[in-house]
Formats: C-alpha cells, sequence, structure tokens
C-alpha cells in the first residue's frame, strides 16, 4: 500500500511540477521554465521506495595505496547500500573532475559525491549542480568556496589535526637532543587541502623548539615515484651542502616508502640515520615500520564508503545532515607495528 502510496504522491507532485513548467516556461530557456528547488525536492523525497539512488562520484584519480582503498570503499558501499554508482578517475586533473561532475548533471543523477583534488576552483560548477536542483557531498578533501550552501556536507579528515599529530609525536621524541635538527618535507598535491593543512599543523607544533627547523621542502605528489626522485635530489644537494638531515616529514606513506628507497640506495638508514614520520596507514607502511624504517605513523582513514552512502540517502530523501563529519583516526608508534599489522584493511 505505502509503494503505491509513494508512487501516487510522486505521480500528482510530478503533475504539479509539470503543470507548473508548462505554464510558467515562455521559452525552453527561460529559467521560470525550470521547477523550483522545492518541487525538485519534494519529488524527490516522493522518489518510489524501489526506484535506485543514481550517485555520480568524481574521484581524484589513483594516486596512491590510500585512494586505491578509498576508491574501493565507495564501490563497494555502492553495491551495498543498492545504490547505481557513476564513478570516473579524473587522474588528478581538476579538469578532469569538473567535466565529470557537468556530465552527472546532465545525466540528472540524484546526487554527485567527489574528492576535490584541490581547494579552489569550484564554485562554478558547484553551482551548476546547486541550480540543477542535485545535491553535492564532499568526501575526503575540503573546498574553499565561502558560499558553503554548494554542498550538503564535507566528510572527511581533520588534516590540521594530522599535522599536530605528526608535529607533537617528533618534539616528544627529540626534547632532550641538541640542536640544529634538520627536517626534510615532502608535500602532497600542491593546492590540495591534505598539503596544505598537514604543513601548517606540523609547523604549529614544531615551532614550540626552536632546534626544529624545515630545511627542504617540495611536492611528491603524494606519489611513490615522486616521493623517490625528490628524496633522491634532497640527499644530492644535502651532500653537496655539506648538511645533515635528521627527519623526514612525508604527507602521505606512498611519498615515504618512495623517499625510504632513494636513502636505501644511498647508503643511509631511514628510521635510524634518518627518523621518518608519515601519514595515511596503509599495510605497506606498517610493514616497513615493523622493520624499523618508519617511526611512526599518524592514520588517515579512507574506508568512508557506508558513511558516504548513509548520507546520500539521507540528502536526496531532503533530510538535513551535518555541514561537518569528521572521520576517526589515530596515531600509530613503532612499537605498535608488529600488533597493528594484522588489523589493517588497506
Ligand atoms: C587524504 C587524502 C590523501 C592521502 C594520500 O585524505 O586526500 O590523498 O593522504 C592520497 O595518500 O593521495
Amino acid at each position: 500500500m505505502k509503494k503505491v502510496w509513494k508512487s501516487s504522491a510522486f505521480l500528482l507532485v510530478a503533475a504539479t511540477m509539470f503543470l507548473t513548467s508548462a505554464c510558467g516556461s515562455s521559452s525552453p530557456a527561460s529559467t521560470s521554465g525550470s521547477a523550483s528547488p522545492a518541487a525538485t525536492k519534494a519529488a524527490e523525497a516522493a522518489k518510489p521506495a524501489d526506484k535506485k539512488i543514481v550517485l555520480g562520484f568524481a574521484q581524484v584519480g589513483a594516486e596512491s595505496g590510500w585512494r586505491t582503498a578509498n576508491t574501493k570503499s565507495i564501490q563497494d558501499s555502492a553495491k551495498e547500500a543498492g545504490i547505481d554508482l557513476k564513478f570516473s578517475d579524473a587522474q588528478q586533473k581538476q579538469e578532469n573532475q569538473i567535466k565529470a561532475i557537468r556530465s552527472y548533471i546532465a545525466q540528472k543523477v540524484d546526487a554527485i559525491a567527489f574528492s576535490p583534488v584541490v581547494e579552489s576552483g569550484w564554485d562554478t560548477v558547484l553551482k551548476e549542480a546547486k541550480d540543477a536542483g542535485i545535491p553535492v557531498v564532499l568526501t575526503d578533501r575540503a573546498v574553499d568556496s565561502k558560499d558553503t550552501s554548494l554542498y550538503k556536507t564535507f566528510l572527511g579528515s581533520d588534516f590540521v589535526e594530522e599535522g599536530r599529530n605528526a608535529g607533537k609525536w617528533l618534539v616528544e621524541k627529540v626534547k632532550d637532543q641538541k640542536g640544529p635538527i634538520n627536517i626534510v618535507e615532502l608535500q602532497g598535491t600542491t593546492g590540495s587541502a591534505p598539503a596544505i593543512d598537514r604543513k601548517k599543523g606540523f609547523e604549529e607544533v614544531i615551532k614550540s623548539n626552536p632546534n626544529l627547523k624545515i630545511v627542504k621542502s617540495q611536492t611528491g605528489d603524494f606519489t611513490r615515484a615522486k616521493g623517490k626522485e625528490v628524496m633522491e635530489a634532497f640527499i644530492k644537494s644535502a651532500k653537496a651542502e655539506n648538511t645533515k638531515m635528521d627527519v623526514l616529514y612525508a604527507h602521505n606513506d606512498d611519498m615515504a616508502l618512495g623517499a625510504i628507497q632513494a636513502l636505501e640506495e644511498a647508503g643511509i638508514k631511514p628510521g635510524k640515520d634518518i627518523l621518518v614520520i608519515s601519514l595515511d596507514g596503509t599495510k605497506d607502511a606498517f610493514t616497513a615500520m615493523k622493520d624499523g624504517k618508519i617511526n611512526v605513523i599518524v592514520e588517515c582513514n579512507p574506508l568512508m564508503g557506508p558513511q558516504v552512502m548513509q548520507i546520500v540517502k539521507d540528502v536526496v530523501a531532503g533530510k538535513e545532515v551535518p555541514k561537518r563529519i569528521l572521520t576517526k583516526e589515530g596515531v600509530f608508534p613503532q612499537e605498535t607495528a608488529e600488533k597493528e599489522l594484522p588489523n589493517r584493511q588497506y
């Protein structure tokens, strides 16, 4: 009975919309011809229970172990939730993500979710989605839009706190050590929220110890290959300048693992000759930490698929969701590696 009620309500709302638009439109281009957002929302809310939600997801790329795990979590959870997922991989290019969002709008999906590769440059396309009455969910990374009505919520980690946690571990670790203590930093993708905020949080904490100084800092674009390449350049220039490198702060595991390869090839023992701090918490990084090559991992949880799907169902049903939803994560020093490794799911 409920289903019949649902579908007749749906027809009633749709009929109203049709009549409104037919009466209102002087030309197909005129905005008065489109149903009001309220009518769209009402129609969505009356979506027959058996009609599958269609979600368009624009993923950053496949640049790291973290991203691969995040993609799997999104895809598995959509299947589990009975949501029809349209998925795109932007190969870390903003223009590809914008293209994908525009195609989801054209396909009139029920909702759009994406992890913005960089913070800026989203207002225009998010406004197009809003004007089309399609709710947008930010996952993993934030945008710097001033207009927060352009998205329903941002579900992701607090990257500044992750940076602070990395800094706190280091300040404690070297509190009795004489200076100078030189830090080299492998930053994530330039302009991305995690790169900006992990740097910000780390610097905020280490300034409490004047012995700690970031002497080299460059992006490794969150990839293993680039992390190795940049670390090779750091090693070369440190040798030429005769400066020591005491700490590596890598914004993700893949860059840390690439850097570890470069260090070992140069005869430098990672985790011993140079402290290694990494973020994410992938299995490969925990294995390296168990082998003594990483000193601490600050976790960043990619397994947000179930939460994303629940949020999508809520926003399509017209329910209010919190503007900011935090993912939960921990800090794992080297001595926890052996015990924690079997628990790692990504
Ligand atoms: C963080 C995520 C970052 C990971 C990297 O939430 O955006 O992007 O730390 C990934 O491994 O490439």
